[in-house]
């Protein structure tokens, strides 16, 4: 065995080994308890990068450590293999998509290898195989039969040189981020996912996920954003006998509306064009508000901006006449497109007000308080009591909204209504990279759902993939040209792809049973394995793959996929950024480190300890050259520590626990139990692997400085290094396995059960020092018993009665008998 830390040649002959001895295949096994550690699959875009490596290596830690405390793991890996950057780089390579993915999935599966991580690389999925979309396909028909899959013409993200439709992060500033031109909505017929269907129990759901960061519900409740409120019909004054809708949380400002404002898309406003004065200056303003953003039509500091329509309302509580203005903050998508202006306890109607002249009426008083409209700066937009209100004039907030939405109620003048911000998921994409929408579309019977037995509707791979990126799909005859499924006749298939966060959001219930070949599940494998213990990945899915993933567990429950499941992912870790030179290492910045690089120079284990030891998993983490290093450093020291008393250990019989009784035994052996607590609770309380791994140095220090004597001395020492090893397997697995070999243990470390600790020998209990001058007792100190020689050292001198003794006089020797005195001789 080589005597010098061989990063290579270790990690290559354990991860061979792992794999011959197929350590972590993972099969049910009702003798013991399950555990399923899933990290976020990558998109294979053609190298890991340092984000990987820290997502990968903190569920690796977790994965292993779970694996020593005998569960039965599950850690699998796969391909979220879909999306438009294959075919942006197979225009750009004059190759095809389905290559350069294959290609990617490769490279980077060896890369994931050299990293040493556990997983069951049998179970791999791949998410552009026709053996894994077929499935999405079937549930895609099974979701159509029941409503929950629906097609409708809706305005779009169009760019017109690239001939796509784009997704909302893939519009920067208006224009499309590939080639920059300005991007314009376009109505399109889209097919449709109903999550809206799921709103509630989505929101209710989250009460129930207490293993996962508050902060994440708090964006999934905000994104499904339920509102409490009335739906409000007020007649129309221009169009006797119609009414205008509106739907408001505040029913108790009723009386304070001094206007009525309206989405420029309102159909409302094609009734309004045909009689207004000045057709011209609408279609301005409403050719404008069309040209803005959503986001940016409704921040709070855009600017606020309407037009008056010349038509009117009649406030049904009050009788009075209300003006109607079209404005551009309000949004057609929401509640009914058509808003209840109250300007005094509204902030935005409050500036549209002042800007356009509107009066504004106080109907809420806050205690103590006497607000009047004129002197009125901002809107006061707390509860109070009501004024101006006619019969409900002295009632709470509270109490008005529920009075008002009973006599609305009662007249048949509004209702109660809950309204969710959630859209329907639109997944249709004109892409060709994608899994196909299994649909047929024929002359005679219009929209027809494919038939099961047909599945899959393949992605056709032979066809020439055109280099401006126009989508191949629809010109390929040989795709379009189908039967229909009902009666047989000629009919042509939908080209549309399914957005790739379709896959992303069942891939963790398929890595049960991947190979299942004549079902979705093996119910026997899903049963067992679902749901995810513990989830890990990045932030920037806390909505959008986190929601889906949510919403397709609870569909497939529902069309009796997944039976026992509600949620897929019992807790959830999301990991900070890896950070370098103050931004996100990303390769648009140009502050990437790769991975590669690490590996070559330092190895797995460093590049695993230094992503796990920088920070804990949830905050950012710092690239450092300096850290790296210190991480390959500390391992080293262990090496050479092993190295040194390796051959001698183990010749040595280690009994199953030593008992010593001399101090210096004692004391390692307390560090060492003390060290395994810490490690323990670290890792199971709060994931603080950096904390943990800082416990494991101090041990080694301790390691260091003892001397072994006799044979109680060398018999605590093994012990205390196989505890060591057995600490540190999980965070670099590779060099623990090695060292554990070398102290004479039988492979693997990888196998072996996680190490107890003895409370009673961990405890820090504390010893009582004798101190003398000069051979004279003159005082007592209580210490902790594993206190080093300096800091006891210091705790001496700094004894107010030694110090009085010792003062105008040279000390001239400190002699320090562990554990039972400190002499001083001036
Ligand atoms: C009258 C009112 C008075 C309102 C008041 C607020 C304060 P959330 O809580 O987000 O659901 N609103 C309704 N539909 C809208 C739309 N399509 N676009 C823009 N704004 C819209 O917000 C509900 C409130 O947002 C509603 O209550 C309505 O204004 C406005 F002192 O009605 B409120
Ligand atoms: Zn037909």
């Amino acid at each position: 065995m080589s005597r010098k830390y061989d990063h290579k040649k270790i990690e290559a002959k354990w991860q061979r080994y792992w794999e011959q001895e197929q350590i972590f295949r993972a099969g049910e096994d009702n003798r013991r308890p399950k555990y399923y550690l899933l990290e976020m699959f990558p998109y294979p875009s053609g190298r890991i990068h340092m984000g990987h490596v820290r997502n990968y290596s903190i569920g690796d830690v977790i994965a292993r450590y779970k694996k020593m405390r005998g569960f039965n793991v599950l850690h699998p890996m796969g391909w979220d293999a879909f999306g438009m950057p294959a075919e942006n780089a197979a225009i750009l390579n004059k190759s095809h998509p389905a290559e350069w993915t294959h290609d990617n999935i490769a490279y980077m599966r060896q890369q994931l290898k050299k990293m040493g991580y556990s997983y069951d690389w049998r179970r791999e999925v791949t998410t552009c195989d026709p053996g894994y979309y077929r499935w999405e396909q079937l549930f895609f028909l099974k979701m159509y039969e029941r409503g929950l899959v629906y097609k409708k013409m809706s305005p779009v993200n169009w760019c017109d040189s690239c001939q796509t439709v784009l997704a909302n992060e893939q519009v920067q500033e208006g224009s499309c981020w590939r080639c920059g031109s300005l991007v314009r909505q376009k109505k399109m017929q889209s097919w449709f996912f109903r999550i809206s269907a799921y709103a509630e129990e989505l929101l209710e759901c989250c009460e129930a996920l207490n293993g996962w960061p508050e902060r994440v519900l708090n964006m999934q409740r905000n994104w499904i954003g339920k509102s409490v409120g009335v739906e409000i019909d007020f007649p129309l004054v221009e169009f006797p006998g119609r009414k205008l809708t509106v739907f408001t949380t505040r029913a108790d400002t009723i009386f304070g509306a001094t206007f009525v404002s309206l989405a420029p898309e309102h159909p409302l406003v094609q009734d309004i064009k045909k009689r207004i004065p000045e057709p011209d200056k609408l279609q301005a303003f409403l050719d404008k508000a069309r040209r803005e953003q959503k986001n940016q039509r409704q921040a709070a500091d855009s600017g606020k901006e309407g037009i008056f329509s010349t038509c009117h309302v009649i406030n049904p509580l009050t009788g009075e006449q209300l003006p109607i203005y079209l404005a551009n903050f309000v949004l057609m998508e929401y509640g009914t497109g058509a808003v209840m202006a109250v300007p005094a306890h509204d902030q935005r109607d409050f500036e549209f007000a002042k800007k356009y002249g509107i009066s504004i009426k106080v109907v809420i008083q806050p205690p103590q308080a006497d607000l009047r409209a004129e002197t009125m700066q901002a809107a006061y937009v707390e509860p109070g009591t009501l004024v101006n209100s006619g019969q409900f004039d002295g009632l709470s907030s509270s109490r008005a909204k529920e009075a008002i939405a009973d006599f609305l109620e009662k007249r048949q003048l509004g209702r109660r209504k809950i309204n969710y911000r959630l859209r329907d998921w639109g997944i249709s994409r004109q892409r060709y990279w994608g899994t196909p929408i299994p649909i047929v579309y024929c002359p005679t019977c219009g929209t027809v759902p494919e038939r099961e037995e047909r599945l899959p509707v393949e992605l056709p791979i032979d066809i020439p993939f055109p280099e401006d990126g126009h989508c191949p799909l629809p010109g390929s005859e040989a795709f379009v040209n189908t039967t229909c499924p009902r009666c047989g006749a000629p009919a042509r298939r939908e080209t549309d792809t399914m957005d790739t966060f379709v896959e992303s959001s069942w891939y963790f219930a398929r890595y049960a049973c991947p190979q299942q070949q004549d079902a979705p599940f093996d119910p026997t494998a899903v049963n067992y394995w679902l749901p995810v213990d513990q989830y890990v990945g990045g932030i920037e899915h806390a909505v959008l793959h986190l929601l889906y993933a949510r919403f397709f567990t609870k569909v497939l429950r529902d069309l009796g996929f997944l039976e026992q499941i509600n949620e897929p992912f019992q807790n959830l870790l999301t990991q900070g950024m890896v950070i370098k030179d103050g931004a996100k290492m990303s390769k648009s910045k140009g502050n990437v480190v790769d991975p590669e690089e690490l590996l070559e120079k330092y190895g797995a284990d460093t590049a695993r300890l230094f992503s796990l030891f920088a920070a804990p998993p949830e905050k950012d983490l710092e690239w450092s050259e300096e850290g790296v290093e210190g991480s390959y450093r500390f391992l080293q020291r262990v090496w050479r520590l092993v190295d040194k008393y390796g051959e001698r250990l183990a010749k040595l019989q280690l009994k199953d626990s030593p008992c010593p009784r001399q101090p210096v035994n004692k004391n390692l052996q307390r560090k060492t139990h003390q060290t395994i607590k810490k490690v323990t609770n670290d890792i199971e309380e709060r994931y603080h692997f950096n904390t943990a791994i800082s416990a494991c140095m101090e041990l080694v220090n301790s390691l260091y400085q003892f001397e072994p004597v006799g044979e109680e001395g060398w018999l605590v020492l093994k012990d205390s290094l196989k505890k060591l090893l057995l600490l540190l397997a999980p965070f670099a697995p590779h060099i623990s396995e090695e060292m554990w070999q070398k102290l004479g243990f039988a492979p693997s470390v990888s196998r072996q059960n996680w190490p107890g600790y003895d409370e009673e020998i961990a405890s820090e209990d504390e010893i009582l020092i004798v101190v003398q001058v000069n051979g004279k007792l003159r005082s007592r100190l209580t210490v902790p018993r594993d206190i080093d020689k300096a800091k006891l050292e210091q705790r001496v001198l700094a004894n107010e009665r030694i110090k009085t003794l010792l003062s105008g006089k040279t000390i001239r020797k400190l002699i320090v008998v562990p554990g039972r005195l400190v002499n001083i001789v001036v």
